[in-house]
């Protein structure tokens, strides 16, 4: 047990970001350490040293300052912060910029339960499956208050926020199953609000993807009948069909296809071919890139970012659509490349 304590005191490492975070850590760690013995051992040492009773009849000179010392201990400080800030964002930055290539998979949370939606149309609750050595990035947000996605074992932690989308990403390096949890409070169940990533290898995660088997040892355990995936943290999934397909036939039921075209030609509304990732001219003259933030405040918020060149007449769709027909919609504006 001493021994665990000693040599295991730390999480698991199983993602690429572990060892990053986990080194920067032990840098602050070390280097407090180290600092906190010299400043102790220096208090102890010179308290015996100059120990009144030795040396009864002097009195110590009376010191007001010593600005060399004062100005180079400021200063050697003022280097360590910078070091520990500049490390600091350069692991920041890493953390905060997904490879091109990596599997999105889009995120709902809500009161008191994590959604995971696959481009393909599975929807899991509770339980998110990715393979092994591949970047995987999670597009997220939620359907009422604050949460945040954390996964100890990857050093990730990501706030939830409703009505926009945000990021996070991560290369998992070993498989097995690891613990989900919400890292900020919101509500009763709050502490009950867990998942578990599941990562597989390659094989097995194409596996999964085609028949929904997970290997042995990973299987879902399914929740008793009673109680009800809201509350248990219980794992459940849905297969339906893929996430653009969803989002085209929905652009044509809510009636986008009248002022938007998909094949290039301007209509009421801008074409929206090849929106996705460019650049995007509004009436303030202002140029905004488009990502999944800036389609989902067109479609909630139509005046609130106005493409130069066209009138205000689109409805607002607030309220009006789930975020998972949010997320298929987005799915099919990025697939019209
Ligand atoms: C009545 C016509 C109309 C309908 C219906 C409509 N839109 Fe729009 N939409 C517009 C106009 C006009 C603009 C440009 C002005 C603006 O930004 O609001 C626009 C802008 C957009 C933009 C930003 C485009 C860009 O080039 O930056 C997106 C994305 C969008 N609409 C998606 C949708 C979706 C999805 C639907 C269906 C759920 C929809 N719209 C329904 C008229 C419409
Ligand atoms: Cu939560």
């Amino acid at each position: 047990m001493i021994a665990m304590l000693l040599f295991q005191w730390r999480l698991p490492q199983a993602s690429n970001f572990a060892p990053m975070v986990d080194r920067l850590f032990d840098f602050i760690l070390w280097f407090s350490i180290i600092s906190f013995l010299i400043i102790v051992v220096g208090m102890v040492f010179f308290l015996f040293k100059y120990w009144r009773k030795k040396i009864p009849e002097d009195k110590s000179a009376y010191i007001t300052g010593h600005t060399k010392t004062e100005m180079s201990v400021a200063f050697f400080l003022l280097v360590v912060v910078m070091v520990i800030f500049y490390w600091g964002w350069i692991d920041y930055k890493a953390m905060k910029t997904a490879p091109e290539d990596a599997l999105e998979i889009n995120v709902i949370a809500r009161q008191w339960l994590w959604q995971f939606q696959y481009a393909d149309g599975k929807m899991l609750t509770n339980e998110l499956v990715v393979p092994k050595d591949k970047p995987v990035s999670l597009i997220m947000t939620s359907q009422d208050v604050l949460h945040s996605f954390y996964v100890p074992d990857f050093r990730i932690k990501q706030d939830v926020l409703p009505k926009m989308y945000t990021n996070v990403w991560f290369v998992a390096n070993k498989t097995g199953p690891y613990q989900v949890f919400c890292a900020e409070y919101c509500g009763t169940s709050h502490s009950q609000m867990l998942a578990k990533v599941k990562v597989l290898e390659p094989d097995d995660f194409e596996q999964w993807q085609m028949t929904g088997e997970l290997p042995e040892g990973m299987e879902t355990k399914v929740a008793p009948a009673e109680a009800s995936a809201a509350v248990s943290g219980a794992a459940a999934s849905t297969q339906g069909e893929p996430l653009a397909e969803k989002g085209k036939t929905l652009f044509s039921n809510k009636g986008c296809t009248a002022c938007h075209s998909v094949t290039g030609a301007a209509g009421v509304g801008p074409t929206l071919k090849g929106l996705f990732g460019h650049p995007v001219e509004l009436v303030d003259g202002q140029k905004v890139n488009v990502d999944e933030n800036y389609i989902r405040q067109s479609i909630t918020e139509p005046q609130s970012n106005m493409v130069k060149g066209f009138q205000p007449i689109m409805p607002t769709f607030k309220g009006q659509l789930s975020e998972e027909e949010i997320n298929a919609l987005i799915s099919f504006i990025k697939s019209l490349k």
